[in-house]
């Protein structure tokens, strides 16, 4: 930070290269008029907001804010009794996490727009959102793991998402000193098949690892396609005073995963079946209800019994991103305490494990030669290097954390074309297509973790901010900046078109299967089950089925269940009720939710709609008589009369 502070924290509001980022024709390239549309969506983690958000590009707008791991309360997504088994874990219902890596699913290579994968670090869990409604369709929660960090990461045909713990933990978890942590953690790299057809997830085997840090990944593409590479830090298994004990060894490692081999291996009943515990959440689109099961059991592989599966290849200093170019030759290790960055050779690597050149081992696994797998090393000049994107015409774009920069260099040569600073101390970048055989190099998008004088420095905390650079000539032009919400890690982009096919307007009322739903006004009632009180409601502009309600005792537990009829895009109702331990929800067209009421007070009181969605929304309100206990009043329902 005080490199940073040294370079640019002397020009307060300038963008480094002298002459003002807002020259009229970089303002043109991001203009994107009223009632026009952006080129590329992009889908930016929110770190610990636990969500992911969606920007325009190149326009920097925000489209949306979907909830994941966190509750939502602007929809009640994990506030709705129907979202609420989303997140479900282990560990009891887990309202937050820390989401780092979006993945787009692909088809040969490139991306095929269906869904977007995505982390949680705190609490291992790897989330599908859906392409076409934008929401969290399933959470699969991953064991033995810690710390989810090299995740969440898709093979090129969607195969596989693929998850890697950053912590070594105990497998399975037990009551152990710390400081024997050495020689008897693990490191699990866990492997999760995606249905083809509707793209549910099932962990199919996880690769016993020894105990060091795996911090990113990626697949391999094209020729490395059926290989996935980790990057590793903290080889030296120490567990305590990581920045000094972790930083030890001169190098570490990337590990090369064979997962068609392993695969192979598994599909022939190899692999030992352990006891364990994890969540496994699903959200029905034609229930419109997420339901969480718990697993017991998980197949384990040592890696040391699948021979040629599991290599590892010498890197320096503590990598930390570890990148695949789009021909799949060149894996990128970035050494966050080096200047230069590694490049491996996927070819070379192959030949060195055909000749068996091996320099040792660690826990039995064999380890390269350096020299025998490196491509070539980029003399970029920066300091700190953590990731790296890539364009359609053979460049790689590096972020510098410390030097606070990206750096454009060219693949074959290693040399450096270009470099421009960021604003300030980039972590992730991002291209759309970036990680995939076919990027479309027109943008990079910097995501960084210190905004300082960027906007009106207003309290202690602001948002952090993203720059986007224009891409299409020799050199990077930075043409915007943008705040972004939480902490973006990693992003995902892609062509707008791509979505826009498969977009889902409404939820089609007869195709309804939710158990509460009221398919026609006059199914509306209410009925008690014990102190249980079901209200079966719809709405409709401008006034909710049934709107009075009695009978409603303390003590009761009162379920709304509401049934959207709109059938027209954009033209949800919300519902909440005064006194409400919960949010509100928000119900989509078609669709019914679910909002739980304990009423502690005896009155009447208001419920109300939260969306303005018609010139009489102020009129969408309703009540409900609420009696004490012992009292003698029945139930009674009614709307107009
Ligand atoms: S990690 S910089 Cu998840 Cu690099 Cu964010
Ligand atoms: Cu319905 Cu406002």
């Amino acid at each position: 930070m005080g490199l940073t502070l040294l370079l640019f924290g002397c020009k307060p509001g300038g963008d480094g290269s002298g002459n003002g980022a807002l020259a009229s024709s970089a303002a043109e390239k991001v203009y994107v008029a009223p009632g026009e549309q952006d080129e590329f969506y992009a889908f930016l983690s929110g770190g610990y907001s636990g969500n992911l958000t969606v920007y325009g590009l190149p326009s920097g707008r925000m489209f949306k804010e979907i909830p994941v791991f966190s509750q939502f309360p602007t929809s009640g997504y994990g506030y709705s009794e129907e979202t609420k088994p989303m997140l479900n874990t282990s560990h009891g219902f887990i309202p937050w996490d820390d989401l780092h890596h979006p993945d787009i699913s692909q088809t040969n290579g490139e991306l095929d727009g269906r869904w977007i994968f995505v982390n949680g670090n705190n609490t291992p869990r790897i989330a599908r959102i859906s392409l076409s409604t934008f929401e969290t369709e399933e959470i699969i929660e991953i064991p033995n793991s810690a710390g989810n960090h090299s995740s969440a990461f898709i093979t090129e045909n969607t195969e596989y998402v693929i998850a890697g713990t950053r912590f070594a933990v105990p497998v399975p978890q037990r009551d152990m000193p710390i400081n024997e942590y050495k020689g008897n953690f693990k490191g699990a790299l866990s492997f999760i098949s995606v249905n083809p057809e509707d793209g549910r997830l099932d962990l199919k085997f996880q690769v016993m690892m020894p105990g060091f840090n795996y911090d990113l990944s990626h697949p391999g593409r094209g020729k490395s396609h059926g290989w996935h590479f980790f990057s590793t830090y903290n080889t030296e298994e120490a567990n305590s005073l990581m920045e000094v004990n972790s930083s030890q060894n001169d190098k570490d490692f990337i590990a090369a995963i064979n997962w068609k081999k392993i695969e192979e291996f598994v599909n022939n009943g190899g692999g030992t079946k352990m006891a364990t515990n994890y969540a496994h959440n699903v959200y029905n689109e034609e229930t419109h209800t997420g339901t969480s099961t718990m697993v017991k059991e998980v197949l384990t592989v040592d890696p040391t019994e699948v021979p040629g599966a599991v290599f590892f290849l010498p890197t320096p200093k503590s990598p930390h991103g570890c990148d695949v170019d789009p021909s799949g030759e060149y894996i990128i290790g970035a050494g966050k305490l080096s200047a230069d960055l590694t490049v491996h050779s996927f070819t070379k690597m192959l030949e060195a494990i055909e000749a068996e050149k091996f320099d040792g081992e660690a826990y039995g696994i064999p380890i390269l030669k350096f020299e025998d797998v490196m491509a070539g090393v980029v003399k970029s000049g920066g300091l700190g290097p953590l990731h790296t994107e890539f364009d359609s015409s053979g460049n790689a774009y590096t972020t510098f954390f410390i030097s606070s920069e990206v750096v454009k260099w060219k693949l074959e040569t290693w040399e450096v074309v270009d470099r421009k600073p960021t604003f300030y101390s980039v972590g992730h970048l991002m291209i759309p297509g970036g990680n995939s055989r076919k990027p479309f190099g027109k943008y990079v998008v910097a995501m960084n973790k210190i905004t300082k004088d960027r906007y009106l420095p207003t309290g202690p905390e602001m948002e952090h901010s993203a720059q986007i650079y224009d891409i299409s000539g020799e050199k990077m032009e930075l043409i915007y900046d943008f705040p972004t919400h939480g902490e973006p890690h990693y992003a995902a982009g892609c062509p707008a078109d791509l979505l826009r096919a498969n977009s889902k307007k409404i939820y089609r009322l007869d195709e309804n299967k939710h158990p509460y739903a009221v398919t026609s006004p006059d199914q509306a009632r209410v009925e008690r089950n014990g102190n249980e009180v079901h209200i079966y409601m719809s709405t409709i502009r401008s006034h909710f089925t049934p709107d009075n309600i009695e009978g409603v005792k303390v003590g009761d537990k009162v379920y709304f269940h509401i049934t959207n009829h709109e059938q027209d895009f954009d033209v949800p109702h919300g519902f909440s009720m005064l006194g409400q331990n919960t949010s509100e929800i928000l119900v989509m067209p078609g669709q019914t939710k679910t909002s739980v009421w304990e009423p502690k007070q005896v009155g009447v009181w208001p419920f109300y709609c939260t969306d303005f969605c018609s010139a009489l929304h102020q009129e969408m309100q309703g009540y409900v008589r609420v009696s004490p206990a012992n009292a003698n009043i029945d139930l009674s329902w009614s709307l107009g009369e």
